[in-house]
């Protein structure tokens, strides 16, 4: 909390200039989590790994976000030019969303999602990690 108003009030004294209606107050991405589900290998070279978006103050999974950009690479083991194709599959039910991603090696994967929450203006972008066993 103590850390909320804290971020708020930097906020506020960056970006003074802009008007009130430009900055909703009621919420910002950072309410917003992506977590790893599991993690399960798809045959050679590829993974797949399901992720659910949690909203933080509640600690509830939000179902129907628009998640429109995708992007892998193997930054955690140094590699981060290493890329993967990401491949969205159909949305899961309870909030889960399923990617398969094109691990060409085993080891620490990057994987970054952009999202559209209904009702937030903000995009929510954050990065979540995952081992890839072959
Ligand atoms: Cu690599």
């Amino acid at each position: 909390m103590l850390f909320k108003i804290m971020r708020n009030a930097a906020f506020g004294a960056g970006f003074a200039v802009m008007s009130a209606a430009t900055v909703p107050a009621f919420a910002v991405a950072t309410d917003y989590k992506f977590e790893v589900v599991s993690v399960q290998s798809a045959g050679p070279m590829k993974t797949d790994v399901t992720i659910r978006l949690v909203h933080v103050p509640d600690n509830k999974p939000v179902p129907n976000a628009v998640i429109f950009e995708t992007h892998a690479d193997m930054a955690p083991e140094g590699m981060p030019t290493m890329p993967g194709d990401v491949t969205q599959d159909a949305p899961q039910l309870g909030g889960a969303y399923r990617f398969q991603v094109a691990t060409a090696m085993a080891g620490g994967w990057a994987l970054t999602l952009s999202a559209k929450v209904q009702g937030e203006a903000q995009t929510v972008k954050q990065t979540v990690t995952f081992k890839a066993t072959k």
